[in-house]
Formats: C-alpha cells, structure tokens, sequence
C-alpha cells in the first residue's frame, strides 16, 4: 500500500514537473501575432484584403491614418528581432510608417510594401530592440485613395544578442576617500557608491 502511494506521489511530481517545464518552454518562445489574434487592436476601419500571399488565413487592408497595432505581454524580458509580414496587391502603399515601443523608447521605421520582393516572407524591421516582457508595434495606413496599406501578422523574435545596458535612472555619484595634511588633499581612493 506505502508502495502504491509513492508511485502515485512520484507520478504527480513528474507531470507537475512536466507542466512546468512546458510553460518555461512557452514563455521562452518567439511570439507570432496575426491580424485577428488576441494582442492585436485597431483604429479606423480595417478589411479583409484579397491581396496575394497572407501569413495565416488572411490579411486587411485600410488607409489614411488608421492604425493597427500587435502587442504582447507577459513574455520574458530580453532582446528581440521585429519581422512583418503583409500581403501583396496592385494597389500597395510604397510608403508606410510602423513604429515599434521597446523599453528605450520609440523607432519609426519606413517601409514599401509595393515592393515585390518583401511578398511571401518575413521582413525585418530596424535592428535589434530589448522589451521588458511587454512590446508593440503600431502600423499607420498611408494616406491617398487610390492606396492600400496591409495589415498581416507581426514576429517578435528572441535574439542571442545580449541585452544592451539599461538607461541610466540617476546621476552616478562617485564618493572620494581623502586625508588632509594642513593644505593638502590626498586622494587615496575613488569607487562608484550607487
Ligand atoms: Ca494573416
């Protein structure tokens, strides 16, 4: 009976241990968010596009100034690569301003979604960025009406690049040990108290 009992004992702690290892597995994974899956949001009016070669089912469409944004959170903190997919059609905006939140601040990046080369793959966008465990990147519609700006799917990428050094908070306060011998001043010592 004591037997049975640690069997069973030992088989709960295995899938307890299971369990944990697949959420650390998914928690380090790279984050895919498609137009329509949940971390993705709007402004303006979106439609489901009949351009060519969609990530997943399909894409959308809009222009002048809407927005559409692909967020994720609770991921871990660290450096990510940010690669956009969208799909192709006739009548594609050349121009098209995305900006990417990461933990530093704010880069706009530029780009042509009317060139034929960026169809059918994952194009990435400026360098390298460090998020703490939470990011977005917000794609705003060009403005003309005979042009169309594509909304598709969004890969935040982890990278083996090692994080950049946080922004300084503070002011660096460097403290000096010194004696005095009448005028004079010795220094014997200069070390980073913060
Ligand atoms: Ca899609």
């Amino acid at each position: 009976m004591v037997i049975k009992r640690n069997y069973t004992i030992c088989f709960l702690l295995l899938i307890s241990l299971l369990f944990l290892f697949l959420q650390v597995s998914e928690g380090i994974a790279d984050i895919i968010i498609d137009n329509g899956n949940p971390g993705t949001s709007y402004t303006g009016t979106w439609d489901v596009s009949g351009g060519s070669l969609p990530y997943g089912t399909n894409s959308l469409w809009a222009r002048n100034g809407a927005t559409y944004t692909w967020q994720f959170n609770s991921q871990p903190a660290g450096t990510y690569e940010v690669y956009m997919w969208w799909s192709g059609y006739q009548t594609r905006a050349s121009s098209v301003d995305v900006n990417i939140y990461h933990r530093d601040g704010i880069e706009t990046i530029n780009i042509n979604h009317a060139d034929p080369q960026t169809l059918n793959k994952w194009n990435k966008l400026g360098q390298s960025y460090y998020f703490d465990s939470s990011g977005s990147v917000m794609l705003t519609a060009a403005y003309g009406s005979t042009i169309s700006t594509c909304a598709d799917a969004v890969w935040f990428k982890s990278s083996s690049t090692p994080p950049p050094p946080p922004p300084a908070t503070s002011t660096a306060r460097v403290a000096i040990d010194h004696t005095y011998r009448g005028d004079l001043v010795v220094v014997v010592g200069v070390g980073n108290v913060n």
